[in-house]
């Protein structure tokens, strides 16, 4: 189909909606001035980032007309989170800055006091049973949507719903106490606050429809009645694959699995690092499985690593071409001096990663460095960091803190400066309480900071979400640290994912109802097939935790 066209103003991963438009058998180009704009037959808007900077984007591009025009026009139109919000007349999150005023209303921010925000997984996206008059079956049947769905989420900021959008208003969704727009569908106009080019095969069903459709809706349909949808929480808990990648001694990049942090077998005489898979053939497995994201850890790009030599790009480019889950990578985030001298700063080195498919950043060694210096100088930051820079870019959620704790066990809490829990896990010397000490370098190097230190340090300076991982607990598949977890959801706001230790089923029931972090991650497990993900959804679901329905 020619005419197909998508906006693309620079800010974000487009290479995942591109990979699902091409998966689904059309070709899709990317507008370059203005005047494609007007030329298209058929316009996605794949709005990544903070509200002000689409905006200015669009204008300082010369898109700001041609869009309204095309939009006037009645041919179809798709807009996705930024690209949905950028249609109301203003949003909290940049307030100087006015939408393009198509759909009255006003983006404002979750409120963070009753739960995680951003609001980052997967949620559900009710159809209001009134909705332009059509039954709730005709209009599932006409844009691919469905109450018993999933789709994926992530943003801080939302269309409240209010009684005066009833005429816009096709989806609502409920998180926490806060219910908002989900979708919007009129005309020619379908918007989602969700992305369904990371919604699995749900959002793969919802772009097809619209890709096939000659148009969304004719206008006479326009609603009726007055009742609006009483939208249920669907929100669900995340279950993510993590693999750590690294090359082999044969050079070959190869999924290990470590014994804390350890990846070299004990059994061969040469100590070989531990290969348990091809990166891309194993995440696409767990994508098929019911993965609700994918964690792509590089554990030895803390040595020199130049950009010309960033192996996972091409890991990242193979595997978005067929996962349609947030894929996050780690690993070497950070400024980088290439040998020939060449400085390349944290967020160029980010930059390449999300034009190769990632969604998520994850940082580790860079934001201990960074927590430090922020707290030397007395808890504030230079605005010049990984975090912040990538943060500012890309949005808060794109950039999660992985932290490499281990325990440092005391006699009393007085013995440290440090923040002190008490643990079940009984020191060498019979002692009851730990410190969480900080690690850089894949855990080689142990720094006088502990995880709530760094936690909200890195929370202070725009991380979005934290991926915990315990030294004592990685690989031995004896549970989750869950002191250790639920110290950290109770000293920030943002979600939190609980790793390292996973053993069993029911090990993820104990932390999501002993803990109330947002999702647990997993890797031996899941590599050696000692428990399928379907296995630990189904038994979670038996324990009444929500999680996403597997789907074909
Ligand atoms: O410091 O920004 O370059 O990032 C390096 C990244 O590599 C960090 O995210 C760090 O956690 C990771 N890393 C470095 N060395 C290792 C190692 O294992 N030797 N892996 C490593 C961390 C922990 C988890 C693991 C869970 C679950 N591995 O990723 O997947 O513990 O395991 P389990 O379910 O089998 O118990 P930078």
């Amino acid at each position: 189909m020619g005419g197909l066209y998508m906006l693309d103003y620079g800010a974000g991963n487009v290479r995942s909606l591109w990979n699902a438009v091409r998966k689904l058998g059309y070709e899709i180009q990317t507008v370059k001035e203005p005047a494609d704009i007007l030329k298209a037959e058929k316009l996605i808007f794949p709005g990544v980032g903070a509200f002000g900077h689409a905006m200015l984007a669009l204008e300082s591009e010369g898109y700001t007309e041609p869009l309204k025009q095309y939009i006037a026009s009645g041919k179809p139109y798709f807009g996705i989170c930024v690209g949905m919000q950028t249609l109301f007349e203003g949003s909290d999150e940049t307030p100087d800055v006015k939408g393009l005023g198509i759909i009255p209303g006003r983006v404002r921010k979750f409120d963070a006091q009753t739960k995680a925000v951003p609001h980052m997984g997967w949620n559900s996206a009710a159809i209001r049973k009134d909705y332009r008059g059509q039954d709730l079956s005709e209009a599932e049947a006409t844009c691919g949507i469905s109450d018993e769905n999933r789709y994926y989420f992530v943003h801080s900021y939302a269309v409240p719903y209010e009684e005066n959008l009833e005429d816009w208003v096709f989806t609502t969704t409920k998180y926490g106490d806060e219910v908002f727009v989900s979708s919007v569908r009129r005309g020619n106009m379908f918007c989602t606050q969700f992305h369904p080019e990371k919604s699995g095969y749900s959002g793969l069903r919802l772009l097809k429809s619209f890709l096939e459709s000659e148009k969304i809706i004719s206008e006479d349909n326009v609603r009726i009645s007055t009742v609006a949808h009483p939208s249920v929480g669907g929100f669900t808990k995340r279950i993510i694959a993590c693999l750590d990648v690294r090359a082999n001694d044969a050079g070959d990049l190869v999924v290990t699995k470590g014994d804390q942090y350890d990846v070299r077998e004990k059994s061969t005489a040469n100590g070989d690092v531990r290969n348990l898979g091809k990166p891309v053939d194993l995440a696409r497995r767990y994508f098929e499985e019911g993965a609700d994201e994918i964690t792509f850890l590089n554990i030895t790009s803390f040595r020199n690593c130049p950009m010309t030599d960033l192996p996972m790009l091409e890991v990242l480019r193979r595997a978005s071409q067929d996962i349609f889950v947030p894929l996050t990578i780690g690993g070497g985030i950070r400024d980088i001096t290439d040998p020939d001298g060449t400085f390349h700063s944290a967020l160029h080195v980010a930059n390449e990663y999300f034009r190769s498919g990632a969604d998520k950043v994850s940082i580790g060694s860079d934001a201990v460095y960074a927590a430090e210096k922020y707290i030397a100088n007395g808890n504030t930051s230079s605005g010049t960091t990984a975090i912040e820079t990538i943060a500012k870019a890309y949005g808060a959620q794109a950039v999660v803190i992985s932290v490499d704790p281990k325990r440092v066990y005391v006699q009393s809490p007085s013995d440290t400066h440090h923040h002190v829990i008490k643990t079940p896990y009984i020191g060498p010397n019979g002692e009851q309480y730990c410190w969480y000490q900080c690690t850089v370098k894949g855990g080689r190097e142990a720094r006088d900071l502990d995880v709530r230190q760094l936690v909200v340090a890195c929370e202070a300076m725009g991380a979005g979400e934290i991926l915990l991982n315990c030294m004592d607990k990685d690989g031995t598949n004896s549970g989750y640290d869950l002191e250790l977890i639920q110290d950290v959801k109770d000293a920030v706001s943002i979600p939190v994912v609980a790793s390292s230790g996973a053993g069993s089923e029911q090990h993820f029931i104990d932390v999501f109802a002993k803990t109330n972090v947002e999702a647990a991650l997993a890797a031996g497990i899941f590599h050696r097939q000692e428990v399928p993900i379907a296995n630990v959804k189904k038994v979670l679901k038996q324990s009444g935790v929500p999680c996403r329905p597997m789907e074909i």
